[in-house]
């Protein structure tokens, strides 16, 4: 499902450039606008999912290969391997949680690490 209306599934179809790191046709994956650490990208499934509050049962498959592949893109972007590298992964979900986009993405943040605070 697309929305027109939606600044992630234009990103995602190209009608808005990005700084893309990843595509496939189940994800795009892009450098984040305003960076909070020194690897910082989103990775955003192609279909419009609001966000984790409306994750059903049936998107399991897609969520376990969103996990599966932050850590690979984490180290082709340049995150240091586990363990003395690694990377944080954050899914804001709603105003409370952060969200400021409403289509569910993953930020993948990395990098030395005095931008990491708690
Ligand atoms: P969140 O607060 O979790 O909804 O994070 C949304 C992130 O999206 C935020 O860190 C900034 C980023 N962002 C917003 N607009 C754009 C854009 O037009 N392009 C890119 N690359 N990132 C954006």
């Amino acid at each position: 499902m697309h929305d027109p209306n939606c600044l992630f599934c234009k990103i995602a179809a190209g009608e808005i450039p990005s700084r893309k790191v990843y595509e496939d046709e189940e994800f795009v994956a892009f450098h984040d606008i305003h960076p909070h650490a020194p690897v910082h990208f989103l990775v955003v499934p192609r279909l419009h999912i609001p966000s984790m509050a409306q994750v059903e049962p049936g998107h399991a498959g897609l969520l376990g290969r969103m996990m599966a592949l932050a850590p690979r893109l984490a180290l082709e972007q340049g995150c240091r391997p586990y363990p003395e590298g690694g990377f944080r992964i954050q899914v804001n979900t709603g105003r409370e949680g952060g969200q400021e986009v409403d289509h569910l993405h993953m930020h993948v943040m990395g990098g030395p690490r005095p931008w990491l605070k708690g």
